[in-house]
């Protein structure tokens, strides 16, 4: 596959921040929201190690910020997620699944209060806006439901809150974990929250008005250079370690919150106006299948992704990676919990694997 390109035309939507990017030397994209995500601009490896050490500036405009508002904004989120959203406060990113009549996943988005009426829905790589319409039109809620014109940015990076200071000022380095405050740059204010998909620290810039695009990223990149920034993107090797989940990779339509471990971001005891709770309680610790982590000491060939044992299928590799960091193979695992339920490990062609929960532990190198 690596001789192939990706042939960009409208239905692949470019960002505000594509000039720049390209001008950086991006070497990969995915697609993503019908829209391109630069994947790595050195090598996976080399931009893995500049992420844990320095700064990187994501061009995460993919994250597209479905906008509810109306003043049935509240339910309609409701509906959607058996995440109990009521105490949340305006400002606050609530991780939470989106999931269907039947508990299964639709999105797992970040759900942002942005003011009493006004919801934004931080999808995942999903058709939210549809889903939403439709259930509003059915239901003939009094919202509107739109694609914002917001492009995210994000700074990650061990550095990224002194540069993010540098450019939004000092109020930056209060903002708490998946809070936010409006700060202004060039007389514009716009959201700046701490979040991001890696775990090395680092903001989400939700710019909103396009002209403000290549200033910013210019901003960044100007104040930034004796902090060795450079463009990046959610880096594979990263995102595995930290256990950050990827739908549509990881898990997808056909699988339940459970199954994905996301039971943390569910109340389904709540007393709660929720699509899928019904059908989530009825679910619970029947579920067939866990992602799980099983971690190998050398790379591992899988055939069309199953783990097989004895001929039968006891597993669906949905992502793997070498990490340089640790020097193991870590794979995501589908893995059926009856056989999860008698076994530790498992052998693929030959090799050991230690089925381990999510998200990885390392023990500390001495
Ligand atoms: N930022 C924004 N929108 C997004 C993503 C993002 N939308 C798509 C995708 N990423 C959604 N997926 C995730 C997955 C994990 C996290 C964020 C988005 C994440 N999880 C933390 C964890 O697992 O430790 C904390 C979750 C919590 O405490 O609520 O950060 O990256 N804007």
């Amino acid at each position: 596959m690596a001789d192939k390109i990706l042939s960009i035309s409208r239905r692949t939507r470019k960002t505000p921040f594509t000039p720049r990017v390209e001008a950086a030397g991006v070497k990969g994209y995915t697609v993503y929201n019908h829209m391109l995500l630069p994947t790595y601009f050195n090598t996976n490896e080399a931009d893995y190690w500049h992420l844990c050490q320095d700064v990187q500036v994501w061009d995460v405009s993919c994250e597209r910020q479905i906008e509810v508002s109306g003043p049935d904004s509240e339910r309609l989120i409701q509906l959607m997620t058996p995440r109990d959203i009521s105490r949340a406060v305006i400002g606050q990113g609530l991780y939470a699944p989106l999931c269907d009549e039947y508990g299964l996943l639709i999105n797992d988005p970040i759900l942002i209060k942005f003011s009493t009426d006004r919801w934004w829905v931080s999808i995942a790589d999903s058709d939210v806006r549809l889903w939403a319409r439709g259930i509003a039109y059915g239901l003939g809620l009094d919202v509107q439901v739109r694609e914002a014109d917001i492009w995210p940015l994000a700074v990650q990076g061990p550095k990224a809150e002194e540069l993010v200071s540098r450019v939004f000022g000092d109020e930056v380095r209060s903002i708490r974990f998946f809070r936010s405050k409006m700060l202004e740059f060039r007389g514009t204010a716009m959201m700046v929250m701490r979040s991001g998909y890696s775990k090395q620290g680092g903001f989400e810039i939700y710019l909103n008005d396009l002209q403000l695009a290549l200033p910013l990223w210019d901003e960044l990149f100007n104040q930034g250079a004796d902090l060795n920034v450079r463009a990046g993107g959610p880096n594979l090797i990263e995102r595995i370690e930290s256990g950050l989940l990827s739908y549509g990779n990881d898990m997808n339509f056909t699988h339940n919150p459970f199954e994905c471990g996301l039971d943390h971001y569910m109340d389904i005891d709540a007393d709660i106006d929720c699509m899928s709770l019904q059908a989530l309680r009825a679910i619970r610790g029947k579920h067939v299948h866990q992602l799980v982590g099983i971690v190998f000491d050398a790379v591992v060939e899988f055939n069309d992704f199953k783990i097989e044992v004895d001929g039968v299928q006891v597993g669906d590799v949905r992502s793997q990676v070498w990490s340089p960091g640790h020097l193991k193979f870590l794979t995501l695992v589908m893995m059926k919990r009856d056989f999860l339920a008698s076994n530790d490990s498992v052998t693929v062609g030959g090799k050991l694997g230690n089925i381990v929960d999510l998200p990885f532990t390392f023990d500390a190198v001495s």
